[in-house]
């Protein structure tokens, strides 16, 4: 298994440098930022970004993400456009040595939380998702934005698109997503690259937008789509946790067993009954997911894909990137090595 950490590229307060230093850090997860969505990436921009994690001794073979552009989603006749521009940055980002791509299809916004800064009892802080909270947010409004967000948009960009979702049912969704496959993984076979959807984050509609990618039902019809290897999953314990009614243990182990897990995204929440969260420390104890058993599936299939330490807390004074601090994933990685080192006796 090889072990990453996200990195926002030069605008990201942590420098490679340090993370470098996290014991058996070999891989970088990054991303070209700024290209608009849709466009195509730049060789050379590639090109340096890889360099430069090189030249600090660690590999480039994940990129997350290479967005996907609304009209591809909405099935609009303009997405022509956009799946060529998506088939050249696969070919582009293979050319360079990548070989997995996360992205995700979640209409207009990515993962979404109601507190980026709420305190724990240890005086550190989490992001958290309250659900008594959400429907009381207004994304219209102007003055709603999170970090994973796409904040191109102008306010009426947004509304356009929240008035071209109202008649795309999920089932729509579903076709344009499959279409989308279809058009793309050959190319991704062709040049060696593992496609790695990224679940929906929280796993159901939010602010009457529709999601897909929630449950075990959604990823056999995933699967079904396109039944490359290619058409793989980023298995994400904190989103798919993040439903009571998802047994993440029993869906890691069928998707191994399926060849379509290529990446791992490995962070815990404490699930409430209601659905709502809060992000904890990466140790089992802490939260709902039980690392030592997910790590042990992985384990039992031999699992050789990346894995990186998905969101910690902000520990130790830190005041960084909501959800990507270096001092609490550090901690995470190392605990995760901890494990993984254990499970070989
Ligand atoms: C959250 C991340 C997601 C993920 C995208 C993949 O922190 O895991 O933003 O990168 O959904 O496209």
């Amino acid at each position: 298994m090889k072990f990453s950490f996200r990195w926002y590229g030069s605008s990201d307060p942590i420098p490679l440098e340090y993370i470098r230093q996290i014991p058996n850090m070999t891989g970088i997860v990054s991303a070209i930022y700024s290209v608009p969505v849709g466009e195509l990436w730049p060789e050379k921009d590639i090109e340096t970004l890889k360099q430069e994690i090189e030249a600090n001794g660690m590999r480039f073979e994940v990129v997350e993400s290479v967005p996907v552009h609304e009209d591809i989603k909405l099935g609009k006749l303009t997405r022509t456009k956009y799946i060529e521009n998506y088939k050249e940055n696969i070919r582009r980002l293979a050319k360079a040595g990548v070989t997995t791509i996360c992205y995700n299809f979640m209409p207009v916004f990515d993962w979404t939380r109601t507190d980026l800064n709420f305190i724990n009892k240890d005086g550190s802080s989490s992001l958290t998702l309250d659900l008594k909270k959400i429907d009381s947010l207004d994304p219209l409004s102007g003055d709603f934005s999170l970090p994973g967000w796409d904040e191109s948009y102008s306010k009426d960009e947004l509304s356009a698109l929240f008035t071209a979702y109202q008649s795309v049912t999920p089932d729509e969704l579903w076709d344009n997503l499959g279409y989308f496959l279809n058009e793309i993984i050959p190319v991704a076979e062709e040049v060696g690259i593992n496609m790695a959807i990224h679940p929906d984050d929280p796993p159901y509609s939010i602010f009457g937008l529709p999601r897909i990618i929630t449950d075990d039902a959604a990823f056999q019809r995933l699967f079904k789509l396109n039944d490359s290897p290619a058409n793989g999953v980023t298995f994400c314990t904190g989103s798919l946790g993040a439903r009571n009614d998802n047994d993440i243990y029993t869906m890691l182990d069928d998707y191994l067993k399926q060849g379509r897990v290529h990446f791992m995204h490995t962070r815990n929440i404490l699930l409430h009954e209601d659905n709502s969260f809060e992000e904890t420390a990466h140790m089992s104890k802490y939260g709902s997911v039980d690392m030592v058993k997910v790590l042990a599936i992985l384990k039992r299939h031999n699992y050789n894909g990346y894995l990186r330490p998905d969101h910690g807390r902000m520990i130790w004074g830190e005041n960084g990137r909501p959800g990507y601090g270096l001092y609490d994933r550090a901690l995470g990685a190392s605990y995760l090595n901890g494990i993984w080192e254990a499970l070989h006796y």
